[in-house]
């Protein structure tokens, strides 16, 4: 790469991945300007294409064929930024031919089809068939289960994951569908960094993505930079992108040679993605290429029906809880215990690992650990502080000589200054509740890096980066611990009047 210093490990979020300069050597990439002027093409084209213009000038009838000029004379003409794909022969090879507008920029991929490559129609007729099962799914689990087993029968991957993100981006193997003789990578969690911030941006707008074969010797575009803007290219949308060599590293380590992703989007956001191994290198016709983001695109849609379905029902539900609760409350004269000792009590509002309520000199924890002296000491420093309606944080920072006993998310509302009121809960530090599955790496090869980038060691990163924090307290449940505080403060309210009618 002639722009940029090189990347390394510690700054893998400045690489312009956009911007490589160049090519995966399966395909040829030509650029033409409005003119249908030649400005750019990879340094394979004309051995793959035969004779070219010079740079500057338009296509002739020495060049390419008929077929191919007048497609890009076509889109030439027009400026859709759309992609535009064609099956094109020229010189007795027939291509798929992948075009976009980008930044006035037309640029033209050319990727000869596998000789074995079925056709159009019958992929479009199986991805049909198979958003029809796809779309019938009413749980998360099941749904991406198929998906990573219909995208495997598709294309023929060894290993084919669903990688979901995390609140704080870092990642998880949730579904997996592998060659047997494959170590599972199921459950496996990996530090945001793996999926660097600039890759998540652009895996947004253009949703899949190849690497061939993974020891690939990159093409350069000659030229580089647009001759008129001096610009690098930018190659966001293109099918041939050359990737990022640190990433080619990560797979090369974990001993594969050919990797494909296909981004889970919704709402405008990465939501996750079809992550694919294979241990030898494969092309993947552009047929095949977009019957999965087809899959890709519809699962996104269920998982979002799915997951926005999920979320009302666990929503009204709580909310029943806690009313629930409330009214038993109210029912009995000793608060403490209608919040902790019924089958129903305050762990049941809030997912958590622990839980405690205090009023007066009482005290209740909800846990096989000794918390007391933990939830007495964040409830005394908490008073010192402005707390407001509901205090939360993922990384309880401990008074010096106070146990933890491994919590670090404390959730806490005060409902009763004058008596000292709280609810409390805790959760414990995200790593105790994951363990590290895999298998010792025996067979594996560490590139220039060294063992970072490895499963395992990125494991140990994302290890690094969450110790000392729970998982962080979600918008809704910190909005049903601000309801239950409201409905608490009332309640004593309502007791102190009370109280004061029958004393006057
Ligand atoms: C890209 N990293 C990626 C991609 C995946 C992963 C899926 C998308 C590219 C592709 O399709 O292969 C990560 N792949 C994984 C993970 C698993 C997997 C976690 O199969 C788990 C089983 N990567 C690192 C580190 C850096 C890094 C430490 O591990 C940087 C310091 C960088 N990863 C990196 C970059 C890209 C990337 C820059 C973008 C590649 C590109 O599109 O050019």
């Amino acid at each position: 790469n002639t722009f940029f210093p090189p990347v390394t490990l510690q700054n893998c979020e400045d690489e312009p991945i956009h911007l490589p300069g160049s090519i995966q050597p399966h395909g040829a990439l030509l650029g033409f300007d409005a003119q249908a002027q030649l400005l750019t093409r990879s340094g394979n084209a004309e051995t793959l294409l035969g004779p070219l213009p010079p740079l500057g000038e338009g296509l002739a009838e020495t060049h390419l064929s008929p077929q191919v000029r007048a497609f890009i004379a076509r889109l030439a003409a027009g400026d859709d930024t759309g992609m535009e794909t064609a099956e094109l022969t020229t010189g007795a090879v027939c291509y798929d031919v992948v075009a976009h507008w980008h930044e006035g920029v037309l640029l033209a991929e050319f990727e000869a089809r596998p000789a074995d490559a079925p056709p159009l129609a019958q992929f479009a007729l199986q991805a049909h068939r198979t958003i029809s099962r796809i779309q019938r799914h009413r749980e998360l689990q099941g749904l991406l289960e198929e998906a990573v087993e219909e995208i495997r029968r598709m294309t023929g991957f060894d290993r084919v994951m669903a990688y979901r993100f995390r609140s704080d981006d870092s990642g998880e193997v949730v579904a997996e569908a592998r060659r047997d003789d494959l170590v599972s990578y199921r459950g496996q969690r990996y530090p945001a960094s793996d999926i660097p911030a600039q890759a998540r941006r652009l895996y947004v707008v253009n949703a899949i993505r190849l690497i061939a074969d993974v020891g690939y010797r990159p093409v350069p575009l000659e030229p580089q930079r647009h001759p008129v803007t001096g610009a690098p290219f930018d190659l966001s949308h293109s099918v041939l992108r050359s990737v990022s060599p640190i990433h080619c590293e990560y797979l090369g380590n974990m001993g594969v040679a050919a990797s494909m992703s296909i981004s889970i989007v919704i709402d405008g956001r990465l939501w996750g993605l079809f992550a694919c191994h294979h241990m030898t290198p494969r092309v993947v016709a552009h047929a095949v290429r977009m019957a999965a983001q087809l899959l890709s695109q519809m699962c996104g849609v269920v998982i979002e029906r799915v997951e926005s379905a999920n979320r009302r029902a666990l929503q009204a539900q709580v909310s029943e809880r806690r009313t629930a609760l409330v009214e038993a409350a109210m029912r009995t004269p000793d608060l403490v215990h209608a919040l902790t000792r019924n089958a129903l009590n305050v762990r049941h509002l809030v997912p958590c690992d622990a839980a405690a309520v205090l009023l007066k000199d009482e005290t209740v924890v909800l846990s096989d650990a000794p918390l007391d002296a933990f939830v007495g000491d964040i409830v005394r420093r908490l008073e010192d502080e402005t707390v407001g309606e509901v205090f939360h944080t993922d990384h309880w920072t401990p008074t010096a000589g106070v146990d933890p006993h491994g919590f670090f998310g404390v959730l806490a509302i005060p409902f009763s200054r004058d008596e000292g009121g709280w609810v409390i809960w805790l959760r414990q530090e995200q790593v105790q509740s994951v363990k590290w599955g895999g298998k010792p790496e025996k067979s594996l090869s560490y590139g220039p890096s060294g063992a970072r980038l490895t499963p395992r060691g990125s494991f140990d990163a994302w290890t690094e980066v969450v110790r000392e924090t729970s998982l962080p307290w979600l918008a809704e449940e910190v909005e049903q611990a601000r309801a239950l505080r409201g409905e608490l403060v009332e309640l004593c309210l309502s007791r102190l009047v009370e109280t004061d009618r029958m004393r006057h």
